[in-house]
């Protein structure tokens, strides 16, 4: 099965407990893979199956987990 890949941009982490919450919401989305999170750039690098997830219910995690995110490139 082919994974995309999709970075996020994150808003509101501000140390390591922020980083580990928002790559729970991410990793708790049906379908995504790999999660790699960093508090500086604030950004998550995140592979998903397209059949399963969607940059927009990426985003919406980590929205939803209190730091709204927005997809800034694929691959
Ligand atoms: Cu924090």
């Amino acid at each position: 099965m082919a994974q995309e890949r999709v970075m996020l941009e994150i808003t509101g982490m501000t140390c390591g407990h922020c980083v580990a919450a928002v790559k729970k919401s991410l990793c708790a989305v049906p379908g995504v893979g790999e999660v790699e999170v960093t508090l500086s750039p604030p950004r998550a690098r995140v592979s998903y199956d397209p059949s399963k997830a969607t940059p927009e219910t990426l985003t919406k995690a980590t929205a939803e987990e209190g730091y709204p995110s927005s997809a800034v490139a694929g691959r």
